[in-house]
């Protein structure tokens, strides 16, 4: 073990996390109210996820124009993206100019990962516990590693405390039997190593077809050998259609700020375009494909905007649902991968729909292979490859595109103890609960941002994040304003959201995926319990206002 050392200054705030939350939220508190703040983050540099996930393709599925700041026009202005859609390396080259511009870095310290943090009544302040050169986002892995140096403690102390830790942060590698036994190199998608993998004449195996699986996967089959894609869940996709952003779509975005910007803010999910009035039921058959195929044409999200219903009633997803099932068996050419890839068990977007680049045409290559984990499960890593129930594919490489232990995941990895020594482990055993996905009652001057009761995943994500992160400044500004100095959610108000986070969802067919990572599926022991709010961001961003309107209504003011 290596020292502790405290300090013993209190902060105003200790923000963890210096992803797009972390970054905006120093800027808020320090910047425009003259907190003390201050950003611990675990990797050796800002960017959040984005740091961390560079495995090939890696790429946001939001459109470039739109997954930004907006709180500022002039950032705004000044940054021209490349591609529709941002890759990773261009929205890390995007943070980090943020980072400078704001003059943000000398407030955050990295390679520091949060472990504890205690509130006291007494002081009604935060104690904070942290190691320094901590590894990844994931349990174990070969991906990049921090300073490793560990063993180095210290301690803050903070009046408040914003969790910024990321909705899809904490990497899931699943527990498949022999994973030590493989003698091959394996990684996971969300903590790839920094100088890259050269798949070059290797045979590679690849567990998940989630968005992150199907971007990958056609770029590493251009390079690997071979690739065997495992497929548990067979998934809708959409064509991206990216492409190289010409100076005058740029010019355009920078010209109509104020409208795009206003779209984004006002629309149920965050993204720069509207969706249609009408109903897929109200089209005849023939009208409908021609909707659905101009969708298709222009790619990504935007199919989904084809009608007003497809996510809130099933009759109409049925009719988009059959459309990409009928566009996936004709792109790939072998009839019975095409079926294992369209025989899709859950309503179209109930679990969160990818976009795509040639992945169902990756199929069509000679060195590609599909197993469907359905009808022959795995059965164990080996030490030369994997075991299915019917056949072991020899391997050289393996790639878990496995996803996240979403949204909980990295707030229940630090141990946080609230009034009493109230431990939010044994507070959100049965699932999470809180006030607006903002507060946990019993955890008093805390924030959770993006977390479980946030619409944050299902929405293009800047801006819930700039909501969050403004409704926090502006709570914090308004305490201080009244001499207030404890804020903690009313255990009556996080019980009746967390009823309006059910019912939100059952008024969707999000609720008919019982096996997505909204549920907390994806993780053996989490509990089944729907996490974001998923009635839309304009209600969210109306529902905060008024409460804050209201003298933060559900919430105890001391
Ligand atoms: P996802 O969407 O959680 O996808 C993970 C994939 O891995 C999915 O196909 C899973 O199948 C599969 N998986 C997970 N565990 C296993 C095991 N044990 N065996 C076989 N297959 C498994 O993660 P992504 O990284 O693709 O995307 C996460 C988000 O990041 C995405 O929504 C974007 O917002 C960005 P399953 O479907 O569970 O059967």
């Amino acid at each position: 073990m290596g020292q502790t050392t405290e300090d013993s200054t209190c902060l105003d705030a200790l923000i963890v996390g210096a992803g797009f939350t972390g970054l905006y939220q120093l800027h808020c508190l320090r910047d425009q109210l003259g907190l003390s703040a201050k950003v611990l983050e675990r990797a050796p540099d800002v960017g959040g996820t984005w740091y961390w996930n560079r495995y090939p393709g890696a790429r946001c599925d939001s459109e470039s124009h739109s997954y930004c700041y907006t709180f500022s026009e002039a950032l705004y202005k000044e940054w021209r993206w490349k591609e529709r859609y941002p890759s990773q390396p261009e929205v890390l080259a995007y943070l980090n100019h943020v980072a400078d511009r704001f003059d943000l870095r000398k407030d955050i310290q990295v390679d520091t990962t949060v472990t504890k943090a205690r509130f006291d009544e007494q002081t009604a302040t935060w104690t904070v516990e942290t190691e320094r050169g901590e590894t990844g986002p994931g349990e174990t892995g070969t991906g990049e590693t921090g300073t490793g140096e560990t063993g180095t403690g210290e301690v803050h102390h903070c009046r408040f405390l914003i969790l910024a830790t990321g909705c899809l942060s904490s990497t899931n590698v699943p527990n498949i039997p022999g994973l030590e036994d493989f003698q091959g190199a394996w990684y996971h998608t969300g903590q790839w190593p920094h100088e890259g993998v050269d798949f070059t004449g290797l045979r590679v195996g690849q567990i998940g077809t989630g968005s992150t699986g199907i971007q990958t996967a056609p770029l590493i089959a251009k390079e690997a050998a071979h690739l065997t894609v495992f497929q548990r869940t067979a998934n809708y996709s959409i064509p991206a259609r990216n492409k190289p952003l010409s100076e005058r779509f740029q010019d355009y975005a920078h010209a109509n700020y104020p409208d795009i910007r206003r779209v984004m803010r006002m629309s149920p999910n965050g993204h720069p375009f509207l969706i249609s009035e009408r109903s897929a039921l109200d089209a005849d058959e023939t009208e409908r494909q021609q909707v659905y195929q101009a969708g298709w044409a222009t790619g990504g999200f935007r199919f989904r905007a084809s009608f007003r219903d497809i996510v809130a009633n099933e009759e109409a997803n049925k009719t988009a649902a059959a459309f990409v099932q009928d566009k996936i068996r004709q792109q790939v050419e072998d009839a019975d991968t095409a079926e294992a890839l369209a025989d899709i068990d859950h309503p179209f977007a109930a679990k969160r729909p990818p976009i795509d680049t040639d992945y169902f045409q990756t199929f069509n290559r000679d060195n590609v292979r599909l197993v469907n984990l359905r009808t022959t499960p795995i059965e164990r890593i080996t030490s030369s490859g994997v075991k299915t129930s019917d056949a072991e594919f020899p391997l050289d490489a393996l790639v878990f595109a496995t996803g996240f232990d979403a949204m909980t995941g990295s707030m229940l990895k630090i141990q946080i103890e609230g009034r009493g020594g109230l431990a939010l482990q044994d507070v959100w055993r049965e699932g999470p609960v809180n006030y607006l996905g903002l507060q946990v009652p019993g955890f008093p001057n805390m924030f959770t941002m993006t977390g479980p009761g946030s619409p944050s995943v299902l929405c293009n994500m800047p801006v819930p994040i700039e909501q969050h992160v403004e409704w926090v400044a502006e709570c914090l500004r308004a305490m201080r304003d009244g001499g207030k100095t404890t804020i903690e959610a009313d255990p009556i108000a996080a019980e009746e959201w967390q009823v309006e986070v059910n019912r939100a969802a059952n008024a969707t067919v999000l609720s008919k995926a019982p096996h997505s990572w909204y549920y907390g599926a994806n993780i053996p022991g989490k509990p089944q319990v729907f996490m974001p709010y998923a009635g839309g961001m304009h209600r969210y961003r109306e529902r905060c206002d008024a409460v804050a309107q209201n003298g933060y209504e559900g919430f105890r003011l001391l």
